[in-house]
């Protein structure tokens, strides 16, 4: 199977999860695929922090495992679900993904994508680079341009060397924003640089959705991206605590629900 480049990316039919298994006959339980031609130096843990977004899985893994087989990528699918109904923490989630990956199988390479992102060009391909990869980077809802320079949201991916070398991601970032920031802080204050695809590669759609609930836009971001360089060998990979509550196989992902906590209360002012 050939990449095939510009892809045709919509989400108003119907997807059924039976479909997706139907069209991807080679992807085994929980989620994995190993191309039968070849041998990838590459072992690729694909990571979704989650939480009720259950339609729009379905659009991703209908539009992803080809792109991803195309590619020859050797994979595996991991949705981390956080439990419960405090605030969403993704970058927590993010480490979650990482620490219960390298449980299962030898990974060397992680990508951190959301639930609602495809990528519109299979040529943007999903594996680890020589420096932290950006791969988001001209998505629909920002004009297809980066909104900043320093942009790193979205889907990103880095090595497992990469990934320790900056601790890992922030904990402590509960509810919207801030936190794809505090990332790329870890990286440029490490010595290492943002790797991006070429402007008409990295093409992404974002499903439309909603503001979710308990989600809301962190007001003290602006404050801490500003002292990354203090937080970051306390908070990240070395700091992190959380409990597994199940974990599932399914034949087109695995699925890690979990309890990571909540914020700490805010001290009352004055
Ligand atoms: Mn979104």
């Amino acid at each position: 199977m050939q990449k095939v480049g510009r892809l045709l990316i919509e989400f108003s039919s119907q997807i059924t999860l039976e479909r997706v298994q139907r069209e991807n006959p080679n992807v085994t339980e929980g989620g994995k695929y190993t191309p039968p031609d070849c041998r990838p130096k590459q072992k690729v843990a694909i990571i979704i922090p989650f939480r009720h977004r259950d339609n729009h899985l379905k659009y991703w893994l209908h539009y992803l495992h080809p792109v991803l087989r195309r590619q020859k990528i050797d994979y595996g699918i991991y949705i981390i679900n956080q439990l419960g109904e405090d605030t969403f923490n993704r970058a927590k989630l993010l480490n979650v993904g990482y620490t219960e990956a390298i449980k299962d199988a030898e990974y060397n390479c992680f990508i951190f994508s959301d639930v609602d992102l495809i990528p519109m060009d299979d040529r943007n391909l999903y594996h680890c680079y020589d420096q932290p990869r950006h791969f988001a980077i001209a998505m629909d809802k920002f004009g297809f341009r980066l909104p900043y320079a320093g942009y790193f949201g979205g889907v990103s991916g880095l090595s497992k060397k990469q990934f320790l070398k900056i601790n890992g991601f922030p904990n402590e970032y509960w509810g919207w924003g801030g936190e794809d920031d505090d990332i790329y802080n870890r990286i440029t204050l490490n010595g290492m640089k943002v790797s991006r695809p070429d402007v008409r590669i990295g093409r992404y759609r974002m499903i439309k959705h909603e503001r979710d609930k308990h989600n809301e836009p962190n007001p003290q971001r602006f404050s801490k991206i500003q002292n990354t360089k203090n937080t970051m060998r306390k908070d990240g990979i070395s700091s992190l605590m959380y409990r597994v509550v199940s974990i599932k196989k399914y034949p087109l992902y695995t699925n890690i629900s979990v309890e990571i906590g909540k914020p700490p209360p805010r001290p009352l002012k004055g």
